[in-house]
């Protein structure tokens, strides 16, 4: 984008959200990119030349655990090293402007948006911080600390699994329905760092357009176009690093 091209549009953004009685966002990878998290599609979509929805399924789960874990485990050490980025804390400043007013919608499992200090956040595909035990059932929280490939459940000793949401498997009802209405009753929504390929979540894109008196504003922030361009409004791209504390400087 030209400078002039990249101003237009904050201003059209950030008059949108400063009309705005309802903000709700939805996060991708790209994201979290700049703190140092490898993303989807930067990595083709391999790990150790195995295709993410291989080891991320609950076939994958089933024909080798340990290479599931060993996949999740080098993911927690990573995400263990970086630290949330500017992108991040925008968007702590912006839900400290519209409260409860504001939903952040996110698809990653790192854990940054929490860390950042945003507070009203749906994990809707789970967290690398989480385990389930698959016989008790219990989830908790187990920060960074090394897990190893076989981890046993601190209740009834019974075998873990991430608490993540495989491909092939349906997101907790609650946190999905919450995310459905939020981004239903949204005035502006801000889609960020996503390909926006990945259903249901690149759903909740039209959602905030269908089915209401007034279809919300998108104001994609990546840095290309992607699938959910064609809903977008107005386009940010640039990293979202630099292009959301821009965003939030123009609200003023
Ligand atoms: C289900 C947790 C049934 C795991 C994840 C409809 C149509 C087509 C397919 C389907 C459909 N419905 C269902 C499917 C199948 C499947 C699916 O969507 N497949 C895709 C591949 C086509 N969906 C499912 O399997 C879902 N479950 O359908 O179950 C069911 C239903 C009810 C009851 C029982 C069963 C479950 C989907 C969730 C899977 N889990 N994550 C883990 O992380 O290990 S999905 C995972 O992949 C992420 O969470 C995320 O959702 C997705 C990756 O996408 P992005 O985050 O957008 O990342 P990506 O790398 O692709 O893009 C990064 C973007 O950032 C790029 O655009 C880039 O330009 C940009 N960028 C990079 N740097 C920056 C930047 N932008 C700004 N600044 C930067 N610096
Ligand atoms: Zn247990």
């Amino acid at each position: 984008m030209t400078d002039a091209e990249l101003d237009a549009a904050l201003d059209r953004a950030a008059h949108w959200l400063r009309t705005a009685e309802r903000v709700c966002v939805l996060t991708g990878a790209g994201v979290s990119a700049e703190s140092g998290v490898p993303t989807f599609r930067a990595s083709d979509g391999l790990w150790e030349g195995h295709r993410i929805e291989d080891v991320a399924s609950p076939d994958g789960w089933d024909r080798n655990p340990l290479l599931v874990w060993q996949f999740y485990n080098a993911r927690r050490a990573n995400v263990a090293t970086v630290k949330p980025n500017a992108g991040h804390f925008a968007l702590v400043a912006m839900e400290d402007r519209w409260s409860d007013r504001f939903t952040l919608v996110t698809q990653n499992v790192d854990g940054l948006h929490l860390e950042a200090g945003s507070r009203r956040v749906l994990e809707i595909h789970g967290s690398l911080r989480q385990t389930r035990c698959l016989t008790c059932g219990s989830v908790t929280n187990r920060g960074s600390e090394p897990l190893g490939d076989a981890p046993e459940c601190p209740q009834c000793r019974g075998r873990l699994r991430p608490h993540i949401v495989w491909f092939g498997e349906g997101l907790p009802d609650d946190v999905w329905s919450a995310a459905m209405v939020a981004a239903h009753e949204c005035d502006v929504l801000l889609v960020i760092g996503t390909s926006a390929v990945v259903h249901p979540a690149a759903s909740l894109i039209p959602i905030s357009k269908r089915h209401k008196a007034v279809p919300a504003k998108v104001i994609e922030v990546n840095l290309t176009p992607t699938e959910a361009s064609a809903y977008a409004d107005v386009g940010l791209y640039g990293p979202s690093g630099e292009m959301l504390p821009k965003l939030l400087q123009r609200l003023g």
